[in-house]
């Protein structure tokens, strides 16, 4: 059930968590979703070098060794790529056809990016933060890199982290080995994977995949487009499967997350918009990945629709269907499930 990564695209290596791997505490490393806009570049960890630039008081150089030694923490927290569930659309949109499974959760291992940052001595100009990875691509002769930048208060949060370790264990290549970003409670395009270069700047980044990727562009690209930061409250069900046959009462299980502030209820529906409170389990961290539960006894035989929704503390409950934008983030719609109840 668990089996595999689903491959979305093989050249460059896109491929989704099965939905059923959600029931593990944390994903485990061969089934945690892979989103990568260039080839996977390979390093060697032995000779790999951090470089801190830009307007800094000391430019740094580190090794993994000497990132490693400073203070570091850890926290368990989901990543949700924005454009997960962008198939669901309508219309639909451009771009990597993600399913429902570009979601996975880890325990992240790190430094606090301030501790190296202070170390530089951060300008007093300094507005944002640029961070570059390794792998890109040449186009007209000039290496064009994924490259994003953070505001500074957010760099400076003592949460977001420079990890070398996901569940316990080294990065993986195709999680961005031996160094990648990881800002919680963002979409996953914030976690700058294969870390080789972080620049401080004085006036707001325009890259790429900045400022045209990971916007919400409205009709003709209207200028006043929104950057993508938090993650939008969401209910996924992890059982049962699509699809399932069930003989007599089950349980309906999922996780649910937000960006910011907290997840106040997850409701249930099997029949049309009958609504039902599922059981939620206490959060136990800043950036709350919950389970939740509901027992149901059908009652009668047939094909049953179920759907989960969650609502957060800002007042946001996610929609039965979520409007498109041009390149198709942050679809947040109901989680919504077929089965079939034979007895
Ligand atoms: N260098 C680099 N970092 C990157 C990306 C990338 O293509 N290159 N993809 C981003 C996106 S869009 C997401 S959703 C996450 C996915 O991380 P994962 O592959 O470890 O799941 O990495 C982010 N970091
Ligand atoms: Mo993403």
């Amino acid at each position: 059930m668990n089996d595999s990564l689903k491959p979305v695209t093989n050249c460059p290596f896109n491929a989704e968590t099965p939905l059923p791997a959600l029931a593990h505490p944390v994903t485990p490393i061969p089934l945690f979703y892979v989103r990568n806009h260039f080839d996977t570049p390979q390093i060697d960890g032995n000779r790999y070098q951090l470089q801190i630039e830009g307007a800094v008081a000391q430019p740094l150089v580190l090794t993994l060794d000497q990132i490693k030694a400073l203070p570091s923490k850890t926290s368990r927290t989901v990543m949700e790529c924005a454009g997960n569930a962008r198939i669901y659309m309508n219309p639909r949109p451009p771009g990597t056809p993600w399913n429902m499974g570009a979601i996975s959760v880890a325990d992240w291992t790190g430094t606090p990016l301030a501790e190296v940052l202070q170390r530089a001595g951060i300008g007093n100009e300094v507005v944002e933060v640029v961070f570059v990875g390794a792998d890109g691509e040449v186009v007209e002769g000039k290496k064009m890199k994924y490259e994003r930048s953070l505001p500074l208060n957010i760099a400076l949060h003592s949460d977001t982290l420079l990890v070398w370790a996901m569940n316990g264990e080294p990065l993986t290549p195709h999680h961005g080995y031996p160094l990648r970003l990881f800002v919680p409670g963002w979409y996953g395009m914030a976690a700058v994977k294969w870390l080789e270069q972080i620049r401080l700047i004085t006036r707001p980044f325009e890259g790429y995949f900045q400022t045209y990727h990971y916007v919400y562009w409205g009709d003709d690209y209207a200028p006043d487009g929104e950057p993508l930061q938090q993650m939008q409250v969401r209910a996924l069900i992890y059982t049962p499967v699509p699809n399932a046959t069930i003989d007599g009462p089950v349980t309906i299980a999922g996780i649910v997350w937000t960006g910011t502030g907290a997840v106040m209820r997850v409701e249930i529906s099997t029949e049309g918009e009958y609504w039902h409170e599922a059981d939620l389990e206490p959060a136990t961290t800043t950036y709350s990945m919950q389970c939740w539960r509901y027992a149901w006894s059908p009652a009668q035989p047939g094909r049953y629709t179920i759907r989960a929704r969650a609502t957060d503390s800002r007042g946001h409950t996610q929609p039965l269907a979520q409007r498109s934008n041009q390149l198709g983030y942050g679809n947040n719609a109901v989680h919504a499930i077929q089965v079939h109840v034979r007895s």
